[in-house]
């Protein structure tokens, strides 16, 4: 697997970064016992992550803009070039000392993903891609899973948070989805989800409400596997509209069709 020097900049972001959180996340295991409990910690932690991560990249390109979940976008000179940067994506898991969270950095080119990075530091899963090149864990070339029927998969999805998203919405999804499906799974970081899809792990994830950090770097990998990820319009404008359904091109079709049926009337 040949890595292009861009993307190699983006792995070494993300080791560095990964190397720093399982340095904290040690620590936030030994936290949990604290009535106070680890929340101050882990907001620097996930800020120490992202001053990493901005730095190697703006190191080797200092031109690209960066948009980053822990601040302000910064807009670069180079108008075509953007990276797209969660330091700490499954934020509610490392707090809690549940070993599934990642670091996800995507590059976008012209308003195109043309790179993304997702490791999960804790079981130094990293995954890769590039446009046109494929998708990669570790050294290994990924592919979607091939399954054809809904009632063999077991798919992803994201719960909404307290006090955000649309519940009663949601519910109704889940009922439709579990009804066809062989399993549902949540893990509770995006990227990771949407990683497991192109590893072939699970056959399709949906999610609504989430953020283009959450996502940018994960919608390339599963696309390089073979995949195919549209919007909750159908369209592929995910980063806008902040939901995705995805899976092979059978079963992202299918899933769409369950998690979009209407609301029952009784
Ligand atoms: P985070 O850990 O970076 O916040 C899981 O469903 C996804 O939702 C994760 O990618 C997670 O990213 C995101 N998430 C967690 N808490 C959230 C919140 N309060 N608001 C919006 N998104 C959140
Ligand atoms: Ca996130």
């Amino acid at each position: 697997m040949a890595r292009s020097a861009l993307l190699n900049v983006m792995v070494q972001a993300a080791l560095k970064a990964g190397k720093s959180l399982s340095r904290d996340f040690g620590e936030v295991q030994n936290l949990q016992v604290s009535v106070k409990g680890p929340g101050d910690f882990v907001s620097q932690a996930d800020l120490k992550a992202q001053k990493i991560i901005h730095d190697e990249l703006l190191k080797a390109r200092p031109t690209y803009g960066f948009l980053g979940e822990e601040s302000e976008e910064i807009k670069g000179t180079d108008g075509a070039h953007r990276w797209i940067v969660d330091p700490l994506d499954g934020t509610t898991n490392f707090l809690h000392g549940i070993p599934m969270f990642s670091i996800s950095i995507a590059l976008e080119r012209n308003g195109e993903i043309v790179g993304g990075v997702v490791f999960n530091p804790a079981t130094d899963e990293l995954y890769t891609a590039e446009r046109g090149g494929g998708a990669f864990l570790n050294d290994r070339r990924l592919r979607v899973a091939s399954r054809r029927v809904l009632s063999d998969c077991v798919i992803g999805c994201g719960v909404p948070h307290l006090g955000r998203g649309n519940h009663g919405k949601f519910l109704v999804e889940l009922r439709h989805v579990m009804g066809e499906v062989a399993g549902i799974r949540r893990l509770g970081s995006a990227a990771l989800d949407l990683a497991y899809v192109a590893a072939g792990r699970f056959d399709g994830f949906w999610e609504m409400g989430l953020s283009p950090w959450d996502m940018a770097a994960g919608i390339l990998l599963v696309r390089e596997a073979g995949g195919f990820v549209l919007d909750f319009d159908g369209g592929t404008d995910m980063l806008g509209t902040g939901s995705i359904i995805c899976g092979n091109e059978h079963i992202q079709k299918a899933l769409a069709e369950v998690v979009k049926r209407p609301i029952p009337t009784k």
